[in-house]
């Protein structure tokens, strides 16, 4: 390097030494915080290589409780992804997930005097509990490696850590729309509060959840229905095939014997909404129709709760209730 550039080189230095904390200088993340039971957007800002050596290698781990997990593919790097089991279910948009990217490698090259981000997107599991986590990143160079996987003691201040882990502060959940127990009559049946849940951009399917009761003496049938954002509506259930949960259209419909009680959750019997014509968005209600065999005809609306959400009143999360 020239006596010049070195020159140069000195000012910018010195300025970012006075108006600027020394976090500056570690891999760390751009948004530090994020609600549980929300997307998140990580980027990682990597300002230097290690001493002066250009980083080559780039290896992120994913903690617990941050799910479905996808990186951003960058121009000259290349990605390797390492999935695995979460030990544990979460519940995410249409279905529960329990396995997924706990690991990402991006392969390129950064001189030590560029600047660049890595992306991962993400969302926070929803019963994440409030508080800082991290993410542990190895930065490797071509001399030389650094481990940002300090984590601080209780009390302990970050900035005192030579290589901290990038933190993200998690904060309470979004507060959940006030329970509406909005029920709906057909024949003896009632339904009780349809509901479903945003879904992700570009999502094409939701599902449906509801109770539905009967009343009366005869079983009846859910064999159809429509959902005014969707091209098609389908009565689906869940099955282990080969070891794995998948959910198949009911060719028969969903049958409501008689003094029975329904439900229709995630993870179990479900409507499914098809060719959705665009998003549905937390807080909304979006109308529908429900067709039994014998009931007829009833229509109803869907409340839509958060991505990965419950049911609107709690006690709808117990085990099935129709056997
Ligand atoms: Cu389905």
């Amino acid at each position: 390097m020239s006596r010049r550039s070195r020159a140069m080189r000195a000012f910018p230095v010195a300025f970012s030494f006075l108006f600027t904390t020394v976090a500056v200088a570690h891999v760390t993340l751009d948004v530090r915080e994020a609600k549980a039971g929300t997307p998140y957007r990580a980027v990682l800002k990597v300002p230097h290589g290690c001493d002066g050596s250009p980083t080559v290698k780039l290896h992120v781990r994913i903690p617990q409780g941050v799910i479905a997990v996808k990186p951003m593919p960058k121009p000259g790097w290349q990605i390797e992804t390492v999935r695995g089991a979460y030990g544990r279910s979460y519940p995410y948009y249409h279905d529960d997930i329990t396995e997924g990217v706990k690991e990402i490698v991006w392969r390129g090259r950064l001189a030590d005097d560029n600047y660049d981000e890595f992306v991962f997107a993400g969302f926070i599991a929803r019963d994440m509990k409030p508080g800082p986590i991290h993410v542990p990143v190895t930065q490797t160079c071509e001399k030389g490696e650094t481990a940002w996987t300090e984590i601080p003691a209780p009390g302990q201040d970050a900035h005192a850590l030579k290589a901290p882990a990038p933190a993200l502060l998690i904060l309470a959940q979004a507060t959940q729309p006030a329970s509406d127990t909005k029920t709906y009559k057909a024949g003896n049946l009632v339904i009780a509060t349809p509901w479903s849940r945003a879904t992700p951009g570009g999502a094409r399917v939701a599902g449906g959840y509801m109770k539905i009761v009967n009343a009366g003496q005869q079983a009846d049938r859910l064999v159809g229905g429509s959902f005014v954002r969707a091209g098609r509506f389908e009565v689906h259930e869940m099955a282990m095939e080969g070891g794995i949960m998948k959910m198949r259209p009911l060719a028969r419909g969903l049958e409501i014997p008689a003094g029975a009680t329904i439900e229709l959750k995630p993870g179990g019997y479900h409507a499914m909404f098809m060719d959705l014509r665009d998003g549905l968005k937390e807080g909304e209600t979006v109308k529908g129709t429900l067709v039994f065999e014998k009931a007829g005809t009833v229509e109803i609306e869907y409340r839509v709760g958060p991505i990965g959400g419950g049911a609107p009143s709690g006690d709808a999360k117990g085990g099935h209730s129709h056997r």
